[in-house]
């Protein structure tokens, strides 16, 4: 019926908003919020990267498609965050990313603080990890916290043999963070390493992961603040943008099933860590749609 295009709608990713039962790319915002131990204000970070992915060209250069011509992509909204019930909130995350993914859609998670990585990986099984992250978060507890940003990895290893875990970017950790990769042979590739040789780092990637199936977590401190200042823990030494872009464009040919990127926190953004968020998302979504085609 023609009347129901003038129903104004919330603008999902990109603007645009395919049904979800024609989608094979799925879009959620997780405004999650309570644990930052620095900056918060990511509840508003979904909004920011809708707001900046529609103002960005969904024909790519690099991959020469477009993803909205290649893919059909839904963004079914911001799952309801309860502030003072992290675990119930944590279970709507699960249960929506299990939902999407055993339609056969991919799952995308538009953080949020990094703490929801934990719950979205608990809708897989028989999944590798890769994190793109300055950070380890792998400290057993903060401030007397078992789950909270600082320490959502070395909870998602409670699930995970350690081999499935690969941290690229990685520049600051704590001591105990630092002898507890040693220990379980968690495979690191520092940021520096990762700018040198952002080829070799793919090469050593793709072998560990192989044709397993691949949940990606991007945060978005892996960029060098100049490039992305909006984040809850800034960390000077990082990626630049187009770094970063090399490397999503080669991760993007590995079996990705779901990915989230978080951490960005706008009240501290000028907008140029919405953006990288938004850019470095299209570049992903052209990489997944150029190795299906
Ligand atoms: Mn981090």
């Amino acid at each position: 019926m023609e009347h129901e295009h003038l129903i104004p709608i919330r603008p999902g990713f990109g603007g645009f908003d395919e049904p979800y039962e024609r989608a094979n790319v799925v879009f959620m915002g997780v405004p999650l919020d309570v644990t930052s131990s620095y900056r918060s204000g990511y509840r508003f970070a979904p909004a920011k990267i809708r707001e900046a992915s529609a103002n960005l060209e969904t024909y790519l250069t690099s991959a020469g498609l477009d993803v909205f011509e290649q893919l059909n992509i839904s963004d079914v909204g911001d799952i309801v965050i309860t502030p003072t019930d992290l675990k119930a909130t944590g279970e709507r995350i699960t249960r929506l990313v299990k939902r999407v993914s055993g339609e056969g859609k991919m799952p995308i998670l538009l953080g949020g603080e990094h703490t929801l990585t934990y719950f979205a990986l608990q809708a897989f099984d028989d999944i590798s990890v890769i994190q793109l992250d300055a950070h380890r978060d792998l400290r057993d507890e903060y401030m007397g916290d078992k789950l909270c940003h600082a320490t959502v990895m070395r909870r998602v290893l409670e699930h995970l043999p350690p081999e499935r875990l690969l941290q690229l970017g990685i520049r600051s950790c704590s001591k105990e963070e630092a002898e507890f990769a040693q220990e379980t042979a968690v495979t690191t590739y520092t940021s520096e390493q990762v700018i040198g040789d952002v080829q070799g780092v793919v090469a050593a990637v793709k072998k560990l992961a192989g044709d397993s199936r691949v949940y990606l977590t991007i945060d978005l401190d892996v960029l060098d603040p100049a490039f992305a200042p909006g984040v809850a823990t800034p960390e000077p030494g990082g990626l630049s943008t187009v770094e970063l872009l090399r490397l999503i464009r080669e991760l993007g040919k590995l079996n990705v099933e779901a990915f989230d990127v978080v951490e960005l926190v706008p009240p501290h953004d000028d907008g140029t860590a919405a953006f990288a968020a938004a850019k470095i998302i299209y570049e992903l979504l052209a990489a997944i749609a150029s190795s299906v085609k």
